[in-house]
């Protein structure tokens, strides 16, 4: 029930060098460099050739894409930014006419318009290669029933994943978020393998479950492919041992592709971002340059093979650390050590930066304490001030929410330094997610 990176293809022989476990995963360091110049040619000429602002940003840079020699010329190239996909809102950075698109996603964006990116059919079909990846290198095998909880429409959740498992081979059980009583029932008479959620929600459907008398450990998963927000170590261990499961993280963006950029193997250190589709750089956030491997910085992608929405220099705002030793697993690739949160998420308390994952990692798993919170951010004077709201237990009694508050309280300065109010609440106060979770409530005065 517990597949290891390293037992993966000894159990399935057929797949290693195939679709499913390709040889681009293995390469020597040399050979996908020169696979990704070829590529990164392609989709600069590609932009040149069909998106007007990308040419005229290539231009100003006095990057050719003929005359490009190595992967580093890149850094010529401004960045490309959400502000870019806003300003050419819906499909001016396009690279394809409204005929040759297959079909469009859309991401919600917390202010104004949403982000718009579209997807030929050959878009299309390599996401699913790369979500079939994603999940066979996570230990699903085709034929597995996957139960998929993660958002039908515009979100690439959904849809993503639907096409990634059924490309693997497995019959997708489509879901989407909501109806957790419902979701439960179906989980329990069918008996998929493999739940694809967010991380929140997984802990939403376990709890119904448990309210309910259900226990999801005689449900026969086995498999979780959770992402779409961050979640700490502790929220992983918790999941797993309440759903009986082993949560697998699964990393991606709908400006860059959808779920499927990046997925951890067997081993679970790291997930391996999938190279030989997609450039990947970790710079300053603060300065742009680049960072050595094995430092924090924001992550910023180019992908090397879309032809719809060729992106250059896409500035994630997702803070992580990167390396590029091989896995135990035998893949080369670049592995992302865990995206700790958006740069956008980042509070600054008194001058530490924190983001939320952090106060999660205390939080979760503390004596007194349910694994459902909210921060709260608000300004007194200059000053930001950081609330955390968290359910007790169930069970456990009012006359000790102060006194666990105050070992909340103790715990988070000495874990991360930073002085925060805490509020325990009542079982059940904290709104549950069907998706992403709101995990920050700023309600400091809007800057004009
Ligand atoms: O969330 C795509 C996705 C769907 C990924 C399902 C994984 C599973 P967006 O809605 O565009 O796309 O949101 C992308 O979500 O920039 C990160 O900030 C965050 N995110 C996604 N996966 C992870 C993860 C999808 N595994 C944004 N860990 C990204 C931490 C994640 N953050």
């Amino acid at each position: 029930m517990q597949p290891t990176g390293q037992s993966m293809d000894a159990a399935d022989p057929a797949a290693a060098g195939g679709m499913l476990h390709p040889r681009e995963e293995s390469l020597s360091r040399d050979e996908l460099g020169a696979l990704q110049l070829d590529r990164l040619r392609a989709t600069l000429a590609n932009a040149w050739a069909h998106v007007p602002a990308q040419r005229a940003k290539m231009q100003a840079a006095g990057l050719d894409p003929q005359a490009l020699r190595s992967l580093d010329d890149l850094r010529t190239l401004p960045f490309t930014t959400k502000a870019d996909l806003r300003e050419h809102y819906p499909f001016g950075l396009f690279a394809r006419p409204q005929a040759q698109l297959a079909r469009i996603h859309a991401s919600s964006g917390t202010t104004g318009k949403p982000t718009v990116v579209g997807y030929t059919s050959g878009d299309l079909s390599r996401w699913a290669d790369l979500v079939a990846r994603s999940m066979y290198c996570a230990g699903v095998r085709p034929g597995d029933l996957v139960h998929n909880a993660y958002g039908y429409g515009l979100f690439t959740g959904g849809l993503g994943a639907h096409d990634g498992a059924t490309r693997l081979g497995c019959p997708v059980v489509p879901m989407s978020g909501g109806g957790s009583e419902r979701q439960i029932a179906l989980m329990m008479d069918f008996h998929p393998r493999v739940l694809c959620a967010t991380p929140s929600y997984a802990l939403a459907l376990a709890e119904v479950a448990e309210n309910q008398g259900v226990d999801l450990h005689a449900s026969g998963l086995a498999i979780g492919m959770f992402g779409a927000e961050p979640w700490s170590a502790a929220m992983r261990a918790e999941i797993e041992a309440r759903i009986g499961l082993r949560a697998v993280d699964m990393y991606g963006l709908s400006e860059i592709m959808g779920p499927g950029v990046a997925c951890e193997c067997g081993c679970r250190d790291g997930l391996h971002g999938w190279e030989d589709h997609f450039l990947f750089e970790v710079i300053d956030p603060d300065t742009g340059a680049p960072v050595p491997d094995g430092q924090a910085g924001e992550l910023v992608i180019t992908t090397l093979t879309k032809e719809a929405l060729p992106m250059l220099r896409y500035r994630t705002r997702d803070i992580t650390r990167v390396t590029r030793a091989p896995c135990s697993c035998g893949r080369t690739l670049v592995r992302i050590l865990r995206v700790a949160g958006r740069s956008d998420d980042m509070m600054i308390i008194r001058g530490v930066n924190v983001y939320p994952s952090q106060v999660e990692a205390v939080l979760v798993g503390r004596s007194g304490l349910a694994p459902h919170y909210q921060l709260v951010l608000t300004r007194q004077g200059s000053l930001d001030r950081l609330r955390v709201e968290v359910e007790a237990e169930p069970g456990v009694p009012e006359s000790r929410f102060g006194e666990i508050a105050a070992d909340a309280i103790h715990h988070i300065k000495s874990l991360i330094g930073v002085t925060a109010e805490v509020a325990v609440l009542s079982p059940g106060s904290v709104p549950r997610s069907q998706g992403k979770a709101v995990r920050v409530r700023d309600l400091r005065p809007k800057e004009v």
